[in-house]
């Protein structure tokens, strides 16, 4: 896992160069470069290496999500938004270059990702499948549609909101693109349409298995913990899985996902399983 982060830091400061615009370009990779676990990008290498595929065709895809992950973060700490002052560690995007250039920033970061795709060594027919997959992911069926219900439930009484509210956040919010990049990975590495269905199972699994540890550290870990503002969610009214089924029940959520998750990738050769298995269990460890 080591490894592939490495390999994804390395190919992302070289796909965002210090060019004109200055200010923008310096905004960009100040906030895809501050760190951050890459979850996103390992999770389609990982996908692309269990169907049988090479990791040199992946990393393009590997860095969009990457970059678009990154955009989501800048808007999503804008005053307007979450309005936080600490991501990843560090002052905020707005915080350093002020809100024109974070929000110039994170539109950069979004096209970039699309342009930088393109550049795969990817059959045509399967690019457009990938672009398709990714841009549903984005918008109004994916993180836009995540926020947006998670804004609009700010402040509301937990009993007056279900299981399926939370759901509905955090499947658009932070599953969606969980998913987009394992199935990307899956589809570049030539996966058949069952091995793609496969990994899109075990996405979903891994999408909700960490939005709920997500709550868990909010709740459980403190800001220098986490390199995020802790207790946020509490602070800002928001539903979160401890707050509707309590810490505890959590707890077992966690276990149940990470198991189910597993499940949607028996059968697959057990080398090329390895690295997946190794992301659930961070994923459902991680301290942060
Ligand atoms: C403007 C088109 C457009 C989209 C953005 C703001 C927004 C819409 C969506 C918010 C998405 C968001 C911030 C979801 C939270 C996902 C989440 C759990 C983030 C933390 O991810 P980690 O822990 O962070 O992987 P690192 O820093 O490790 O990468």
């Amino acid at each position: 896992m080591i490894s592939k982060a490495e390999t994804i830091n390395r190919a992302l400061d070289e796909a965002i160069p210090l060019i004109e615009p200055l200010n923008i370009h310096k905004a960009m990779r100040y906030a895809i470069l501050a760190g951050g676990k890459r979850v996103r990008p390992i999770l389609c290498l990982a996908a692309c290496e269990l169907v049988g595929g090479e990791e040199r065709l992946t990393i393009q895809a590997a860095c969009a999500v990457e970059m678009i992950h990154t955009m989501s973060l800048i808007k999503d700490d804008l005053p307007c938004m979450d309005n936080d002052d600490l991501r990843r560690g560090k002052p905020t995007t707005h915080k350093v270059f002020g809100e024109s250039v974070a929000i110039l920033s994170g539109g950069a970061l979004l096209a970039l990702a699309f342009e930088h795709l393109t550049e795969a060594d990817v059959p045509s027919k399967k690019m457009v499948r990938v672009v398709k997959e990714l841009a549903k992911s984005i918008g109004t069926k994916g993180l836009v549609a995540g926020q947006a219900k998670d804004l609009s439930s700010e402040g509301l009484d937990p009993n007056d909101v279900g299981l399926e509210d939370l759901e509905y956040i955090h499947v658009h919010k932070t599953g969606a693109l969980l998913e987009a990049s394992a199935v990307i990975g899956a589809v570049i590495g030539g996966g058949s349409e069952e091995e793609i269905e496969k990994v899109r199972g075990f996405a979903r699994c891994i999408g909700l298995l960490f939005q709920v540890v997500d709550d868990i550290l909010d709740e459980t870990k403190s800001s220098e913990e986490l390199g995020k503002t802790a207790g946020k969610d509490q602070v800002a009214g928001k539903l979160t899985y401890p707050k509707v089924m309590g810490l505890e029940k959590s707890k077992e959520f966690v276990k149940k996902l990470k198991r189910e998750g597993k499940e949607h990738i028996q059968g697959f050769d057990s080398d090329k399983v390895k690295p997946l298995i190794a992301l659930t269990n961070f994923i459902a460890n991680r301290n942060n």
